[in-house]
């Protein structure tokens, strides 16, 4: 695989400050396929300084201008879906179909959704007698992880520059190749040198030094709870914004007059895919006690089309591998029914882990609390419409989750009531334009459309 061994600030891809490098595996096969410099603190300084200094000018460059820019951004990755998608596949072992139709499909639409944004959004507002100026709030430090590497990278980076905002990256250690065809986009689209910043390296390291770096006004992060606390805290003692996406252990409520074969495989489908690594998968089934053990076969039956190596690729790295089957013998251990899967590994080779359905869980075991972060379904059984509410609450997290309804009333009813930031109703479809982002421990502010790029804005009030 194609790999910089530079930096890219300022237009250029410059020499690494240290020698350092990380090696890129594929999980699929263990094959290292690249290496990426190893960032420090200097190489971090110098990315904000970049930025520093094209924020003037980005941030008064006319928004169609800018609007136009990310138009660009958008045809590129476009024009470049097929090697983004084989990067994604290489680096993050995703099988190519999966890598064609959402890793590399859904960053163009949410690109183009900016492109949009940036060109019709009300940075100007009058409230009486004063004006209100939206206006950009400075160089963002973008961390990023590598379960939707370059969804993530957008998300964050397209609003940033609709909004005026210049950006230093520091991507995940585990998939930097997409990072770095990134940076190469936003070359070829024709950014102004500086306006986007990317800086390769390890969390502690070059993650740490640029949520730090005094010269960042807004850290957006998203990734593990443990280090959205540390940023929190962080920008908290310098007054710095923040915004962060966490876990999440949805709830997928299958409520009693629903289409349950529907609910089922809709429901599993959601958590098998990208082997589970996705912070609003629907881990926790909730089923009523009357359809339970209907629901609970015809989860097995749905899961056994999941072939790991065919339409389930393995996990990030072994240290995640190891977390989930970790999960999965506690799940046993504490009492919950395998129904399919287990801990053993499907294959020697390859970072997999074998797709598993849990029923009899109950609320307060490990697996319904914790998010697992792989291809494991817990089913829990629920008394009444109440007691599936208070256990659809029942976490530290609300990032997500589904209703399924006998119309979509009767499913809003219950969406209202539940403490998340996004409620699939009767299946949903995918909308760049809704607000994502979480309530409780699943994080603070939010992403894509009108919302996501607010959170890039500070305001100013003329009075009149
Ligand atoms: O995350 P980390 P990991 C959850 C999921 C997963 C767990 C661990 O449950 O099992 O987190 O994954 C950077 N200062 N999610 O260990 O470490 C790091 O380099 C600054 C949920 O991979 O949080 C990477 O760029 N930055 C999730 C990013 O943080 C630091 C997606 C995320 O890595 C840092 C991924 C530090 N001290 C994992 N330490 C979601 N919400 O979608 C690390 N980083």
């Amino acid at each position: 695989m194609k790999a910089h061994d530079g930096m890219y600030i300022d237009g250029q891809w410059r020499p690494a400050d240290g020698p350092d490098t990380i090696a890129v595996v594929n999980p699929a096969d263990e094959q290292v396929i690249g290496h990426v410099p190893a960032g420090t603190a200097a190489d971090v300084d110098a990315a904000v300084r970049a930025a520093r200094a094209a924020f003037p000018g980005w941030a008064a460059t006319p928004p169609a201008e800018r609007a136009a820019r990310i138009a660009a951004l958008r045809d590129v990755l476009a024009a470049r879906k097929d090697e983004i998608a084989e990067t994604v596949t290489a680096e993050l072992g995703a099988p190519l179909a999966l890598s064609q139709a959402v890793h590399a499909a859904v960053p163009v639409l949410v690109a183009g959704s900016y492109a949009e944004l940036a060109a019709t959004y009300a940075f100007e507002e009058k409230l009486g007698n004063s004006t209100v100026l939206l206006e950009p709030v400075g160089v963002v430090g973008a961390i990023t992880p590598w379960n939707y590497p370059l969804h993530q990278i957008v998300a964050k980076v397209a609003p940033a520059l609709a909004a005026g905002c210049t950006v230093v990256l520091k991507p995940a250690e585990d998939t930097p190749l997409v990072a770095q065809l990134f940076a190469e986009a936003t070359e070829e689209a024709g950014l102004p040198a500086g306006v986007f910043n990317l800086v390769t390296g390890l969390g502690p390291v070059a993650g740490q030094a640029l949520a730090e770096h005094e010269g960042v006004d807004l850290v957006s992060f998203t990734g593990s709870t443990a280090v959205g606390r540390l940023i929190a805290a962080t920008a908290g003692a310098a007054v710095k914004r923040v915004a962060l996406e966490l876990g999440g252990k949805s709830a997928n409520v299958i409520l009693p007059g629903a289409d349950l074969a529907k609910a089922v495989k809709v429901g599993v489908a959601n958590v098998m895919s990208n082997s589970g690594q996705t912070c609003s998968a629907w881990t926790r089934m909730l089923v009523d006690g009357e359809r339970y053990e209907e629901a609970v076969a015809l989860a097995a039956a749905a899961v056994a089309k999941y072939v790991p190596g065919e339409r389930v690729g393995p996990l990030v790295n072994a240290k995640q591998q190891a977390r989930v089957r970790g999960y999965i013998e506690k799940g046993i251990e504490e009492g919950a029914r395998l129904v399919a899967g287990g801990p053993e590994a499907p294959h020697a080779t390859g970072y997999y882990v074998a797709p598993t359905v849990f029923a009899d869980v109950t609320p307060g075991m490990t697996i319904a609390q914790e998010e697992i972060f792989g291809p494991v379904l817990s089913i829990l059984r629920y008394e009444d419409v109440e007691d599936a509410l208070r256990i659809a609450n029942d976490t530290v997290y609300g990032l997500a989750g589904a209703v399924w309804g006998a119309d979509d009333a009767e499913a809003v009813a219950f969406a209202r009531r539940m403490e998340t930031g996004q409620v699939d109703i009767n299946g949903g479809r995918f909308n760049p334009l809704a607000p994502f982002g979480g309530y409780k421990q699943s994080g603070v502010g939010r992403e894509l459309g009108p919302h996501g790029l607010a959170e890039y804005l500070q305001t100013k009030s003329l009075q009149f």
